[in-house]
């Protein structure tokens, strides 16, 4: 009899077109999936994030099996469970009497080398469910003095024909931001995102991660995430139907006690393998040809998931293993406490951490604007800033969320993903939320002790990364602004900021 060989299909492979299994044979070869604690806790991940990682790979698990497949399956708290990848991947060969292994290659640098350093033949194949491959866009990246975003995305719609007249871009223009960006207003009346009740597996999940995790940030219960494709796509229909509309229009705003407003929340499905980017892609395009939803809702969406979240994969896989260890503008600040929920006066802090504890997610604008903008203007460590983004939202994997740590929110990388900063003052926050009216510091002021913290970082950052930006075209308008102000607004300014740092250094939160 030929020796079987195991196929490796990780916690976030959960796609029945996945190349591993693609390259199989169900009748001779074995699945392995694995819960171990190597990954469950290589950070302290937020246990809706843990949870919903082991429930959908048992509900996958269980559909291989009802689809003929062999499945090696460890759980968690099985006896003998060796608590890495790699260490399941010996035991269950042993087992099986193989050494081959065929895995789709792992979204993270760390898994990549685990498996190439293995004693066992490990294919791995790419991943493919992207839309451009690393080759692709490897090439497109090639000879570029910059690379950016919005010209990959033409490629992207071009290759993938979404939204296209021909060779033009639907509607006469690639991007239709300028219509969107609008702040919310509390009184929108808005559906939420779908949610599905916990069946008795995802219980005896919750359990366990209740047991195991329970001190981890973040709460568990109520969950509510789709944990089987079927779920995610009825979460798919929902958002198309009740909220793409208001997409565009409202995807930059922020309200209190509103922590999905028209967003999709369909990153954590994308990311598993639940959903397919093209096939979300497509059903948007549907929507919009049908007239149920304009022109800049649906190219808007399309943009984050054919654009940004391909363009990221692309960087990190082109920077290589150390990417999340760069940090370009030397920032040293320990993370402080105010991130793992200590309690701040800062209501637009308070508001994107709180949801953050609660839901294992927080939207765009606040995860750049307001978490990330802050821990860049007040220099906290680059790769103290990645861990708690890969630990603390359920849809965090290494591939997408280090280049938009690193690169987009930090600038750690001197400017791969950004030509410049992402950096604004609190005028930013007051136009784009409600935060800053129920906030005990003045958005309004920029020194004193009552002032807004981010009107004088602001500055303060601009002020001690003088040398890196001034020369930049896109940042010299802030610079001629900073010199007209007189010399002792300035000074009142910086000791202003400075007070923050030293009140933040020394209590952990502001
Ligand atoms: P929507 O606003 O509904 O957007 C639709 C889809 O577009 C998302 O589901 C996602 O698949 C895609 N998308 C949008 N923006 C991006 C982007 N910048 N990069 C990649 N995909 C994008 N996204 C993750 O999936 N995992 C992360 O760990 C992650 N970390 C982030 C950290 C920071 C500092 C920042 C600024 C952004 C991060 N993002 C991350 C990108 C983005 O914030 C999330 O994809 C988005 O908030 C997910 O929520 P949603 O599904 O409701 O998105
Ligand atoms: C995120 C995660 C968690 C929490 N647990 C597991 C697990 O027990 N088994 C597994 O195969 N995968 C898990 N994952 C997903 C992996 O961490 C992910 O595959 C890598 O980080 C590569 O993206
Ligand atoms: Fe945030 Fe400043 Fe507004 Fe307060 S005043 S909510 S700290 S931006």
């Amino acid at each position: 009899m030929v020796a079987p060989r195991l196929i490796l299909v990780l916690g976030d492979q959960l796609s029945d077109g996945l190349s591993a299994l693609k390259a199989a044979d169900k009748t001779r070869d074995i699945v392995v999936m694995a819960e171990v604690a190597g990954e469950t806790g290589y950070v302290p991940h937020h246990p809706k994030k843990i949870a919903l990682v082991l429930s959908a790979m048992r509900h996958f698990a269980l559909n291989l099996r009802e689809h003929g497949w062999t499945v090696a399956y460890t759980r968690l708290d099985d006896d003998g469970n060796s608590g890495s990848i790699a260490g399941e991947l010996l035991r269950r060969a042993s087992e099986h009497g193989t050494s081959e292994v065929i895995a789709t290659q792992p979204g993270e640098w760390r898994l990549i080398e685990a498996l190439e350093d293995m004693p066992l033949k490990v294919r791995q194949l790419p991943d493919d469910r992207f839309i451009a491959s690393l080759d692709t866009f490897n090439d497109w990246a090639k000879g570029r003095r910059e690379l950016r975003m919005e010209y990959f995305y033409r490629e992207m719609r071009r290759k993938t024909g979404l939204m296209m007249d021909g060779n033009d871009p639907a509607g006469g223009k690639w991007n239709f931001d300028h219509d969107n960006r609008k702040p919310a207003r509390p009184d929108m009346l808005r559906s939420a995102p779908m949610q599905f009740t916990p069946n008795e597996i995802t219980e005896e999940v919750l359990t366990l991660v209740e047991d195991l995790f329970g001190d981890n940030f973040g709460t568990l219960r109520p969950f509510h995430f789709a944990v089987t494709r079927g779920q995610a796509l009825r979460a798919l229909d929902h958002f198309v139907r009740y909220l793409l509309e208001g997409f565009g229009d409202y995807q930059d705003a922020m309200l209190q006690g509103e922590a999905f407003l028209n967003h999709s929340l369909l990153s954590p499905y994308i990311n598993l393998g639940l959903l397919d980017p093209l096939e979300v892609c497509q059903r948007v395009e549907t929507a919009w040809k049908d007239g149920h939803v304009p022109i800049n809702a649906a190219e808007g969406f399309i943009r984050q998931i054919i654009g940004w979240r391909e363009y990221m994969r692309g960087i990190y896989f082109r920077e290589g293993p150390g990417y999340t260890r760069r940090n370009a503008l030397g920032h040293r600040r320990a993370l402080p406490d105010m991130y793992w929920g200590a309690e701040t006066r800062m209501t637009c802090m308070a508001e994107a951490i709180a949801q953050t504890d609660t839901e294992g997610y927080a939207h765009h604008i606040q995860r750049l604007m307001v978490t990330g903008n802050f821990a860049l203007l007040a220099g906290i460590a680059p790769a103290e800033v990645h861990e708690w983004y890969l630990s603390v939202y359920v849809d965090a994997y290494e591939w997408v969320e280090a280049p938009n740590v690193i690169g987009m929110s930090q600038w750690a990388d001197g400017g791969i993903i950004g030509s410049k900063p992402y950096v604004s003052s609190g005028n930013y926050i007051n136009r784009m939320s409600d935060y800053c009216a129920s906030c005990a510091y003045s958005v309004k002021a920029r020194t004193g002790a009552e002032s807004c913290p981010f009107n004088s970082l602001y500055w303060h950052f601009l002020d001690r990364h003088r040398k890196r930006f001034e020369g930049n075209p896109r940042m010299a308008m802030i610079y001629r602004s900073w010199d007209r102000m007189d010399e002792g607004k300035r000074d009142a300014v910086l000791k202003t900021a400075k007070a923050h740092l030293h009140r933040l250094d020394e209590d952990g939160v502001l």
